[in-house]
């Protein structure tokens, strides 16, 4: 079939060949994370007019606030994902430690692992910006049938079997890679269907847009601030453009059509920066190499990097590839 109005449903199907080693499970884990998707963008979508605004009044792990729209996320993709037999555990920014999932037989024999960030950006929701929902799928590495272990989730990136995002924003978009390549699907709201609407998504290799927080410029390592100099230089092609919403998957999405490099590097506030390696900088650094771009946390690969802890922060650096080697060219020279 022509990929002109294909469905989600119909090129997964098409595609069910790429998952090796999977009858299936795989498929139908996509097909939950599109159920989920559809069912948060829903209350995303309506969030301004019922009293779902608002902070909760706890506050996740990372000490944030936790907005209404992040709890219901958050318990819309555990319940979607818990319901179909597929994952033997879960873990979130929401969630202090992972989940175990037992399968219908009270077994752990269920062959995948998903590590989510529900609603990334939700400090923008009061205020009518594009969140995100990011996601990143693994393989058990401990022995179907015995218990989940963190050791489970503590796979570097490199080993992720899928990733993606959706995007809630002017229109609700699902962006995905199994490896082999990243495509776009766009929900048409009135009949709950997302078409294949952005195939073989590719990061142009030059770009003129750079995202950064530049509030926090006086705390940069030096190389970030001598990048930052250079983008603002008259010279050549530049100065280049700055655009940064706060929304990491917005940002991202954006310098993934137009090309472009975003950037939230370690600051003296915060050495580590302030992006979760597992889920947030992992499945969107599987998807920048899968369209073409480069991640590192500066100086090194993103998906190399041999997870230590569920929550722990990285630098993270990711866009079109000539942006970043003369990103990582600053990083280096000013060691
Ligand atoms: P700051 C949202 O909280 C997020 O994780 C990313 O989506 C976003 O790019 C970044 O943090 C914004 O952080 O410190 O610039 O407000």
């Amino acid at each position: 079939m022509a990929n002109k109005n294909k469905t989600l449903g119909e090129f997964i199907i098409e595609n069910q060949e790429e998952f090796k080693y999977s009858s299936g499970e795989l498929s139908r884990l996509i097909n939950s994370i599109r159920l989920a998707a559809k069912v948060v963008n829903h209350e995303v979508n309506k969030a301004g007019l019922v009293d779902i605004l608002g902070a909760v009044g706890d506050q996740n792990i990372q000490g944030e606030d936790q907005q209404k729209l992040d709890v219901y996320a958050n318990e819309a993709f555990i319940k979607t994902l818990t319901n179909r037999e597929i994952v033997c555990g879960i873990a979130s920014e929401e969630e202090d430690d992972f989940i175990t999932i037992k399968g219908r037989n009270e077994k752990n024999d269920n062959k995948y692992v998903v590590l989510i960030d529900p609603l990334d950006g939700s400090s923008n929701i009061d205020v009518n910006v594009s969140v995100g929902t990011i996601f990143s799928i693994y393989r058990r590495i401990t022995p179907s049938g015995s218990p989940v272990t963190i050791d489970d989730f503590l796979q570097p990136g490199n080993r992720q079997v899928a990733a993606g995002y959706i995007v809630y924003g002017t229109s609700t978009m699902i962006v995905y890679t199994t490896g082999h390549g990243v495509n776009g699907f766009t929900l048409n709201p009135a009949i709950g269907t997302y078409y294949l609407s952005h195939p073989n998504m590719k990061f142009p290799k030059d770009g003129h847009i750079y995202s950064v927080n530049e509030g926090n410029y006086v705390h940069f390592p030096q190389g970030v601030k001598d990048y930052i100099k250079y983008c603002q230089k008259e010279e050549g092609d530049r100065p280049y453009t700055a655009r940064y919403i706060g929304s990491m998957v917005s940002d991202f999405h954006r310098n993934l059509i137009k090309g472009g490099i975003y950037i939230y590097p370690s600051t003296s506030k915060n050495p580590d920066g302030k992006l979760r390696l597992l889920y947030e900088c992992n499945p969107m650094a599987l998807l920048t190499e899968q369209a073409g771009g480069k991640a590192s946390d500066g100086f090194n690969r993103i998906l190399d990097i041999e997870p230590t802890k569920l929550h722990q922060r990285v630098p993270f650096f990711c866009g079109s590839v000539n942006m970043m080697e003369k990103a990582e060219e600053f990083m280096k020279n000013a060691k």
